[in-house]
């Protein structure tokens, strides 16, 4: 391969990275590890991940639990393992999404219940699971499969605490830009993509310089 060849190869995978980030629909799995118990998370994931919530702590178990990813979750910041339609966890997202999943751990009788709703507060779709009793190692997957996505509240729905609590673990939603309701919304760029991206970048940027050396 002569010398041009061999940089317009990598002018090419830049360019084709540079499209697949606007144009690329990205799944998004936010697994509440690395904060601090008892901690607001607050706008923790607003920059990486364009997430931002209230009423939601992180708490740190120490251990693996069923269903759960790592040894953190979250819990909610006053009622903590059972939070009511009227004082949820929420989840708003700055830039509409689809397909929000989360999972629900220590679920019993008392269910564990995820609502979504559109940029005008209407609500899209809603996902529940009921356990036994107090759901002793019992976990689900909430799912909304929706688009234009832009709040979520979690709940229990037939709360009945301090008998039966529960926690959240493992958010996942899919990214899109195509049809958000608001055009001025900025484009997301999932942190795992970007990231992987910006390696990319960097490689090519470096093989680039050590060929010019030559
Ligand atoms: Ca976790
Ligand atoms: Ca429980």
């Amino acid at each position: 391969m002569t010398a041009k060849l061999a940089l317009l190869a990598p002018m090419a995978i830049l360019l084709a990275l540079m499209t697949s980030q606007t144009a690329v629909a990205g799944t998004v799995t936010i697994d509440f590890e690395g904060g601090t118990s008892w901690s607001p998370i607050g706008a923790y994931y607003e920059a990486s991940a364009n997430v931002t919530f209230s009423q939601a702590v992180f708490f740190d178990l120490g251990s693996n639990a069923p269903g759960m990813s790592g040894t953190s979750f979250i819990l909610h910041e006053t009622l903590y393992g059972a939070p009511t339609e009227a004082d949820p966890i929420v989840g708003i997202f700055s830039t509409s999404v689809s397909s929000v999943s989360i999972i629900a751990l220590d679920v019993g009788g008392a269910g564990a219940r995820m609502d979504a709703f559109d940029v005008g507060g209407n609500l899209i779709g809603f996902d529940e699971a009921y356990g036994t009793d107090w759901g002793v190692d019992q976990f689900f997957t909430v799912d909304v499969p929706g688009t234009g996505i832009r709040r979520i509240e979690l709940y229990q729905p037939g709360n009945t605490p301090p008998d039966d609590t529960l926690a959240w673990d493992d958010l996942t939603f899919t990214t899109i830009s195509g049809n958000d309701v608001n055009p001025n919304d900025p484009v997301i760029v999932p942190l795992p993509s970007a990231a992987w991206a910006g390696l990319g970048l960097l490689a090519i940027f470096g093989a680039a310089r050590r060929r010019r050396k030559r």
